[in-house]
C-alpha cells in the first residue's frame, strides 16, 4: 500500500470516538501538528484536548491511562518511545525513527517505514486531516512551518503541500534573491554580508556596486530594504548580480537564489512564521502557540521574537559573566539556563568565540539536559555514550548534539565529565 493510502485508512480510527487526546512535542513542528489535529477534530465535532511535552514518560503514559480517552493520538512524537504499557487505543502520527514498542492498541503512522524522508510531523499530521474533509486544506501552512521547523526539505510530499497552500492562497512562492534579513537589513549590508557576489567583502565596496546600477539604498534619510525594492529595480539587481558573478568565472548562479513563501495575510515569511512558533515553544507558552499557529497576527510575532531574543541575551550574559571560556569548556548552568535555551546558547559561544568543544548542563525538571557543540569532535558519539552509561535519551549530529540524563545521576555524570580529557575525534 502506499502511504497515502495507508494515511487516508487510517482516519477509521476516529469513528465512534468521542473524546480524544492530541499529545504533541514542543517545537515549531510538534506545536503545528497539535494545532492541525485540535481544527481538524474541531470540525469533525469531537471533544479533545491538547497536550504539549518534551518527552514520553512513563508519569505521561500512567496519566493518559488514567484520563481514558477514547483515543489518544501522538503526533510529532511517540515513534521512538516504549508505549507498551499504554492501555487506551493510541494513534501515532510521527516522522521518528520507529521502534515498535507497543501492544495491537496502537497504529503507527509513520512515512519511516515506506522511505520518505521529509516529511515532518506536522506534514503526516496534515495528509490525515486533509482526508478527514477536503476543507482542512487551509492547515496547509501549518504542514510546511513544521517542516522548516525541523529543517526537511521541500521536496516530494512537502512540495505538494506546499502547493495544497499555494493553491488555497495561503502562501505566495516566488523565486527570489537567496539572501537572509531582507526586511530587516539595509540592502548593501544583505548583499555583501549573505556572500553572494565574491568581491564584494566590504560595506563599501557593496556600496559603490549598488550605485554602479542605480539603486537608491536611502529614501526619506532611512535606510531601504531587498524587501523596499520595486520589481524594476529587484530585476536589475538579479541580473547586475549574475553579470558580475559570470565577470568571476561562475557558471552555476542556483545557490543565488531561493524559493521564497510568504504568508501575504501576516505578512511574514513561513520561516520566520516557524521561528516564531519554535520561539513559544522554547519559552514555554505551549498552548498560546498553539493558538497562534491557527490564528496568527504579526504583532504578536513580533513581541513574541523580541521575548526570545531577550532571554538568550539574559542568558549569554550569564555565560559570559560566569564561565570562563577555555578550548574544551564545561558549564553546568544548574537552574541559571533554561533548559529550552542551553542548546542555542552554546552554539552562539561556539561560533562566536574562540572554544573548540563545550559542553552545557541545565537542570530540566528530574532531568538534566546536555548540549555538546564542537568544532572537531563527533558530538553524537559523545552523547550517545554519556546516555549508554546513564540512561535517557540522545540525538543530533556530530558537530550539534544533545541528551537528557536522568538527574539521580548526576554526581556520576559531574564525576566523568571531569575525567574526560578527549572526545571522539570526527572522521
Ligand atoms: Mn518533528
Amino acid at each position: 500500500m502506499e502511504f497515502i493510502d495507508f494515511v487516508n485508512n487510517a482516519s477509521k480510527i476516529l469513528n465512534g470516538k468521542n473524546y480524544i487526546k492530541i499529545v504533541s512535542h514542543y517545537d515549531a513542528d510538534g506545536l503545528s501538528s497539535a494545532a492541525i489535529l485540535s481544527a481538524a477534530l474541531e470540525r469533525e465535532g469531537k471533544m479533545f484536548s491538547v497536550r504539549i511535552v518534551k518527552r514520553v514518560s512513563n508519569e505521561l503514559i500512567e496519566e493518559i491511562n488514567n484520563e481514558n480517552p477514547d483515543l489518544v493520538i501522538f503526533s510529532d512524537i511517540g515513534a521512538s518511545y516504549d508505549l507498551s504499557n499504554l492501555k487506551v487505543q493510541g494513534l501515532i502520527l510521527d516522522h521518528h525513527k520507529p521502534k515498535k514498542l507497543y501492544g495491537d492498541n496502537v497504529l503507527e503512522v509513520n512515512p519511516m517505514y515506506y522511505n520518505i524522508e521529509e516529511l515532518s510531523g506536522s506534514g503526516v499530521s496534515y495528509l490525515f486531516a486533509k482526508n478527514l474533509n477536503r476543507m482542512n486544506m487551509y492547515l496547509s501552512y501549518l504542514g510546511i512551518a513544521g517542516a522548516i521547523g525541523d529543517i526537511r526539505p521541500m521536496v516530494g510530499m512537502n512540495y505538494m503541500i506546499l502547493c495544497d497552500a499555494e493553491n488555497m492562497g495561503i502562501v505566495k512562492l516566488s523565486k527570489s534573491l537567496n539572501i537572509f534579513g531582507t526586511s530587516t537589513r539595509s540592502i548593501h549590508k544583505s548583499i555583501y554580508l549573505n556572500e553572494i557576489l565574491p568581491n564584494i567583502n566590504s560595506e563599501s565596496s557593496s556600496v559603490q556596486f549598488l550605485s554602479g546600477i542605480d539603486i537608491d539604498l536611502k529614501k526619506d534619510g532611512k535606510w531601504r530594504t531587498l524587501d523596499d525594492l520595486t520589481e524594476d529595480e529587484m530585476r536589475k539587481l538579479v541580473s547586475a548580480i549574475i553579470e558580475e558573478r559570470i565577470r568571476n568565472g561562475f557558471t552555476n548562479h542556483d545557490d543565488v537564489f531561493a524559493m521564497r513563501m510568504r504568508i501575504p495575510k501576516l505578512g511574514m515569511d513561513i520561516n520566520e512564521f516557524s521561528t516564531v512558533l519554535n520561539a513559544f515553544g522554547r519559552l514555554d507558552k505551549y498552548y498560546e502557540g498553539v493558538k497562534f499557529a491557527l490564528n496568527p497576527t504579526k504583532k504578536v510575532a513580533m513581541k513574541i521574537y523580541k521575548e526570545y531574543r531577550m532571554s538568550i541575551g539574559k542568558y549569554m550574559r550569564w555565560m559570559r559573566q560566569n564561565v570562563e571560556l577555555s578550548d574544551f569548556t564545561i558549564v553546568d548552568a544548574r537552574d541559571n539556563i533554561n533548559p529550552n535555551f542551553i542548546g542555542i546558547v552554546c552554539s552562539m559561544i561556539i561560533k562566536s568565540e574562540n572554544v573548540g568543544t563545550i559542553i552545557g548542563l541545565s537542570n530540566d525538571g528530574d532531568m538534566i539536559k546536555i548540549s555538546a557543540r564542537s568544532k572537531f569532535g563527533d558530538m553524537s558519539k559523545f552523547v550517545n555514550s554519556l546516555v549508554d552509561k546513564f540512561g535517557g535519551e540522545a540525538g543530533g549530529h556530530m558537530e550539534a548534539a544533545g541528551a537528557s540524563i536522568p538527574m539521580s545521576k548526576r554526581e556520576e555524570l559531574l564525576d566523568e565529565l571531569k575525567k574526560i580529557s578527549s572526545i571522539p575525534i570526527k572522521k
